[in-house]
């Protein structure tokens, strides 16, 4: 079992400066994969002063200058898809089917993505009498969650260092070898010391030492509410810029005269990919009232196809989750359902039969789900489908806006017309029509509780920049 005691700073594996070992899980076996350095603030401030050391240098670069090495960081990442693919599959418990098509490609398509937004990007404008520069925000903090591993790490760090911008990562406890395995392939990259930097570390400890540094310019956090608000106060205090992304409660509409059967099933293979642990997941069905039980029985049926397993086998189109705080923190959310009169159409918060090792959860379809149930407001973050009905298009959309979130959406109907019109009145950051297809060139982020700035595309490289105007 390898033991890592060393931290990514300042261009070399240095030791890191506490002496904790974090032991990293296999969700799907219970045992100790590795231990990394639970880093804490000495680490974070080593850290810091190479990014800060770092930062007028790389700031100061073309975007020809940067584009060498992020294409370097890019082929890496191609190379390395197989081995990024099993980190993640043994560090997350993710399919390994999965793993390979989005765990380890949506961060190679994202890396794509940024090398034509850089090259074709216009730092400097003229308006009236002034050019205006868009210029670096400094040294950034990225703070990572476990759910999608790499691509969290890579829609933020490789904007933000196309931006000119020098960087501190501290990525999720549960998942840090996947963060290790970047941070060599930006070593192998060339970039120059200091512009990237990896600390391992608890989020109490390490995350928020490293968000309340007073050295960062801007922390850019992926997470729950509940941190995304400490981290928010934290960098309201130092005037620090914050990108806050923030979890949803996405509502798939089905609307009458869409294809009813089309739309079930694309939604039950969406909560139950990654097992659930999406944050824009399509988590509430709502499907018109005279409709309701021609869908409860689709997605009954549909849900028997996802058996639980292990996410090493081909075959297997769910693992486990990623903890056991996860596990019994998803399985409460079903007994909460039931208690408050959901009907179970598949799954329960049982373990599954034959697996009482690993993080397993039955994948789960709810009936009968109220809009003011806690887990039609909730963030489950586990394999678990609501169903609403409604009874008429304004009655749907009440109910689609009525959470404190707003970060995806999906609209079904018979003309993409009508579902755009739809989708135009959803208080939320992005919607899918009649299944969408995944864009990095589209922003991504939330309207009301799920946060605060933009990832991907353009908008998500503007993060890292600030205007400056001169006037001449
Ligand atoms: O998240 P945390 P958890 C939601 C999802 C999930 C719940 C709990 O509903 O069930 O959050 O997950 C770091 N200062 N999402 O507990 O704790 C932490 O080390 C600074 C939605 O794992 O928010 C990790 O790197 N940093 C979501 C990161 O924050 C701190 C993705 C996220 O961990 C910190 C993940 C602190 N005080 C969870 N405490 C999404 N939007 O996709 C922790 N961290």
């Amino acid at each position: 079992m390898p033991q890592h005691t060393d931290q990514y700073i300042g261009g070399a594996w240095r030791p890191s400066l506490a002496a904790d070992p974090l032991p990293v899980l296999d969700p799907a076996t219970e045992q100790v994969l590795a231990t990394v350095p639970a880093g804490g603030p000495a680490d974070v401030d080593a850290a810091v002063r190479a990014a800060r050391a770092a930062a007028r240098g790389w700031g100061a670069t073309t975007p020809e200058q940067r584009l060498a090495p992020l294409t370097r960081l890019r082929d890496g990442l191609a190379a390395a898809q197989g081995e990024i693919a099993a980190t993640v599959v043994a560090e997350l418990g993710c399919p390994i089917g999965f793993a390979t098509a989005v765990q380890a490609g949506l961060p190679l398509a994202v890396a794509d993505s940024y090398l034509g937004i850089l090259a074709g990007y216009e730092f400097q404008e003229r308006t009236g009498n002034s050019t205006v520069f868009a210029e670096p925000v400094g040294v950034v903090a990225a703070i990572t969650p476990w759910n999608y591993p790499l691509h969290q790490i890579v829609a933020k760090v490789v904007p933000a260092l196309a931006a000119g911008c020098t960087v501190v990562l501290k990525p999720a406890e549960d998942t840090p070898l996947v963060a290790r395995l970047f941070a060599r392939l930006v070593h192998e990259a060339g970039f120059p010391a200091g512009v990237f930097n990896l600390v391992t570390g608890l989020g109490p400890v390490a995350g928020a030492a490293l968000a309340g540094h007073p050295d960062v310019d801007l922390v850019s956090f992926t997470g729950s509410t509940a941190v995304g608000r400490t981290v928010a106060e934290t960098a309201g205090r130092g005037i620090k810029r914050v990108a806050l992304e923030l979890g949803g409660k996405s509502a798939n509409v089905v609307l009458p005269g869409a294809d009813l059967a089309r739309a079930v099933n694309v939604n039950v293979g969406n909560v139950f990919a990654n097992s659930g642990q999406t944050c824009s997941a399509w988590t509430r069905l709502l499907v018109h009232q005279d409709q309701y039980e021609e869908a409860v029985a689709i997605a009954a049926k549909a849900a028997a196809k996802y058996l639980p397993g292990d996410p090493s086998d081909p075959a297997t189109r769910v693992g486990p989750v990623v903890s056991a705080g996860q596990r019994e923190r998803v399985r409460g959310h079903i007994r909460g359902a039931l208690a408050e009169g959901a009907r179970l159409v598949a799954g329960g918060p049982e373990a599954p039969e034959g697996l009482d090792t690993g993080f397993y959860v039955r994948p789960t379809v709810l009936a009968d789900v109220t809009p003011g149930m806690a887990v039609a407001q909730e963030e489950i973050f586990g394999p678990v489908l609501s169903i609403l009905g409604y009874r008429d298009e304004e009655h749907a959309l009440e109910i689609a806006n009525g959470t404190r979130y707003g970060l995806a959406g999906s609209v079904w109907a018979a003309d993409e017309e009508t579902a755009v019109a739809f989708a135009r009145r959803m208080d939320t950051g992005q919607v899918d029509i009649n299944g969408g297809r995944f864009n990095p060139l589209a922003p991504f982020g939330g309207w009301k509780g799920s946060g605060l700035g933009r990832e991907l595309g353009r908008h998500g490289l503007e993060e890292f920049l600030q205007p400056k105007s001169l006037q001449f």
